[in-house]
């Protein structure tokens, strides 16, 4: 299994002051008021009822294609630890958001989507972009600002773009990739290429006018537009209980005619299903969706967190939840897979991984020449 909880627990450690500061965080209230302490049983008992529907999924789902899927998410957990690792060694420099404990949102929606359409999205992308098609060394040699990077080294953590593999970004700016992908849909629909766009973006978003524009023009144009909200709750530090007026991102897109659903995002099956209703809506019918997919991040919001917002045991509490040990878990249960099959999985994602920093290692700088090319402001 990956090991997320010994790195989490490595990180709030690096991140106390000392440790009378990490005892003090531990077991108090988050910034939201709440006290969130690690409840084993109730975490169970979610788990239990996450089995049961994935039980039932597996079964309408090719297990070829569910192996698939635990690759991705085994890949992609190992892909953002290695971006810790190497960013603590000053391998990678600048901003540095990871997915880690997000993975089954990118997984269950790009791996439902045809080859031929688009997605967008903020700057937590690097696990998305590779599900997409991007080749992980390419996106590792971008992270390392090499010439081998998929944008030539030139973009970095947050500007992952790759239009030939229908992968427009990897955005900075809090929203504005929302109406970005509006118009990306709009174009799909003037084109009649009957393609859909999954326009990715998190809770904090919601707040800001671009994301009320969009869905509103999306709803009158009738546009193939899947809005995705990664709800991990939290915007940088800010708990989204302190943020919101009110709390479901889902009910807003009542306010617009918009189809809507809140998505457990710890289920990557639940995830997948919710995704493919969307699709058809899109496809079919020319109509946009809003999916709230609840989720968490076990990382700190970028590489240079503090952390110092949220307890410890709320971090345990979702580490329970892991979507990926819960999948390996229905896989196993099923017989899809067994113990070796899962060895040979995490080999195979470690492979690429190691691959992937061998190619960025040796990937020369961008040619200074590079310098002037590309450039638009
Ligand atoms: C317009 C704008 N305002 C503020 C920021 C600073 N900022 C960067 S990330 C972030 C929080 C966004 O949180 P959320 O949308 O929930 O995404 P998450 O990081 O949780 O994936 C903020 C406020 C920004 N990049 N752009
Ligand atoms: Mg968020």
């Amino acid at each position: 299994m990956p090991k997320t909880a010994t790195r989490q627990k490595t990180e709030t450690n690096e991140n106390s002051t000392n440790g009378a500061a990490a005892k003090t965080v531990s077991n108090t209230k988050n910034n939201s008021g709440v006290t969130d302490k690690v409840n084993r049983k109730e975490a169970q008992t979610e788990n239990v009822s996450r089995k049961k529907h994935q039980t039932d999924s597996i079964k309408r789902i090719e297990p070829k294609l569910l192996k698939e899927m635990l690759y991705q998410m085994v890949l992609g957990r190992y892909f953002e630890q290695k971006c810790a690792e190497v960013y603590r060694i000053g391998k990678i420099g600048g901003f540095c958001h990871l997915y880690i404990g997000q993975e089954a949102v990118g997984i269950g929606t790009i791996m439902a989507l045809r080859e031929d359409d688009l997605v967008i999205s903020a700057y937590r992308e690097h696990v998305q972009a590779i599900v997409k098609g991007i080749p992980p060394e390419e996106v590792m040699a971008e992270l390392y600002g090499r010439a081998g990077g998929i944008v030539g080294g030139k973009g970095g953590s947050m500007h992952m773009f790759d239009a030939a593999r229908g992968f427009y970004g990897g955005h900075g700016i809090v929203g504005g990739q929302i109406g970005v992908g509006t118009g990306m849909a709009y174009a799909q629909k003037y084109k009649g290429t009957e393609g859909v766009t999954l326009c990715f973006f998190g809770e904090a978003a919601v707040n800001q006018g671009m994301f009320h524009e969009s869905l509103n023009m999306a709803a009158l144009w009738k546009l193939p537009v899947i809005f995705i909200c990664e709800n991990n709750q939290y915007g940088m530090g800010t708990s989204q209980t302190r943020a919101m007026s009110i709390s479901s991102v889902a009910k807003k897109a009542e306010a617009y005619g918009i189809a809507n659903e809140f998505v457990d995002g710890m289920d990557v099956l639940a995830v997948r299903e919710a995704t493919e209703r969307a699709i058809e809506r899109a496809r079919r019918d020319s109509l946009p969706t809003l999916l709230e997919i609840r989720c968490y991040r076990f990382m700190g919001h970028s590489m240079s967190d503090p952390g110092k917002y949220r307890t410890s045991d709320e971090i345990k509490k979702y580490q329970e939840r892991d979507p990926i040990v819960l999948f390996r878990s229905s896989l196993t249960d099923a017989k899809i897979i067994s113990d070796k099959d899962y060895e040979e999985i995490e080999n195979r994602a470690k492979d690429a991984v190691e691959k992937a920093l061998k190619f960025a290692d040796e990937s020369p700088l961008p040619d200074e020449k590079e310098l002037f090319t590309d450039v638009y402001a």
